[in-house]
């Protein structure tokens, strides 16, 4: 009897065993965890060298029979441990493949973004208006001569734009352009009439910084030279230009003066109420285009010149210049 129920109990040792072990297997989170999992079975003090360890009771019938059945659940349990272990090693290998993952396509964050400058984007719109009326662009150099700048432009020697106090002379020889004119001068050495050109550009002149002035500014300037080109097609390109980039609003023109357009006007807009000159125009003076061996009777054009950073002001109601000029992240950041 004692021996049979050695025997039984054995068994059940061994059942038990075979049930809490599979269990346990089963709830290891880890390779670690599940070591120590093994060694607490199959380890010398283990729990399965225990039940061995039990069997020295039994009877020599009884011995093999437990001790088959322990192999089995020890091979068994093996199976299930590297079972296990695979699963966690693979489950390791997913989860550090996830949180390792490089998407070289991510948007990158907190990386600040540049801004385009506000002068830039006016100066681009209204060029591309020209464009679109069938302009193309014009550029030159920012340091020139006394020539271009002044004495081909029709603008006499004791005239006060060429005065010391006036403009930036490098030297005897040149100076930085004080409009962009001198282009448009380059331009015609170059390439004979019909001509349609807008010339954008940076200018400078002394001028005391407030907040309407500044010593460099930026200009577009445009020119047509062609047969019968009379008043009316200076006035309805900049009638149309002037609708294109504000709106329709009231525009007027005044009569002015410059030396190298006649008749010459000065023109406003009604913005908000008020009238505000935002632009020159006039006919190409006869004198300018004789100076480019031109024949007045030719050939005639028309000339206009407006300073970006009053466009820029007046679309975005930026009440002083010196903020194109300063940097300031705050600024530059709305645009
Ligand atoms: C050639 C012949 C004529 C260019 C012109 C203006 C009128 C003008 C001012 C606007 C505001 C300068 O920036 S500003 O202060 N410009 O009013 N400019 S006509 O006339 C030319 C140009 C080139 C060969």
């Amino acid at each position: 009897m004692k021996f049979e129920n050695s025997l039984t109990q054995l068994t059940d040792q061994l059942e038990l065993l075979e049930a809490e072990a599979a269990l346990e297997i089963d709830a290891a989170k880890d390779s670690v965890s599940l070591e120590k999992i093994r060694v607490g079975l199959l380890g010398k003090k283990g729990r399965l060298s225990s039940v061995l360890g039990a069997m020295a009771s039994l009877s020599n019938q009884e011995r093999p029979i437990v001790g088959q059945r322990a192999n089995l659940l020890k091979k068994h349990l093996q199976t299930l441990l590297s079972e296990r272990l695979e699963l966690l090693k693979a489950q390791a290998m997913t989860e550090r493949l996830e949180s390792e993952t490089l998407d070289v396509t991510a948007t990158p964050t907190g990386i600040p973004f540049g801004h385009r400058h506000p002068l830039i984007t006016t100066t681009e719109n209204i060029v591309d208006l020209f464009c679109g009326l069938g302009y193309s662009v014009a550029e030159g150099p920012e340091i020139e001569t006394d020539e271009y700048n002044f004495t081909a432009l029709n603008i006499p020697e004791d005239h006060p734009a060429r005065d010391m106090q006036d403009t930036f002379y490098l030297g005897a020889e040149r100076l930085l352009r004080t409009h962009t004119s001198p282009v448009q001068i380059r331009y015609l050495k170059e390439n004979r009439p019909p001509v349609r050109i807008v010339a954008p550009g940076r200018v400078y002149r002394r001028d005391a910084v407030d907040a309407t002035h500044s010593p460099v500014f930026h200009q577009v300037e445009v020119l047509a030279i062609d047969e019968g080109l009379d008043f009316s097609h200076l006035r309805g390109t900049v009638m149309a230009f002037l609708t294109a980039f504000f709106g329709d609003l009231p525009v007027r023109f005044r009569a002015s003066y410059f030396p190298f357009t006649e008749p010459s006007a000065e023109v406003d807009v009604q913005w908000r109420g008020r009238w505000l000159e935002v632009m020159g125009c006039g006919m190409v003076d006869p004198a300018v285009l004789e100076g480019l061996g031109l024949d007045p009777e030719r050939w005639s054009g028309f000339a206009a010149g407006l300073g970006v950073e009053r466009f820029c002001m007046v679309r975005h109601g930026i009440d002083d210049i010196r903020r194109f000029y300063t940097s300031d992240l705050r600024f530059l950041e709305q645009f």
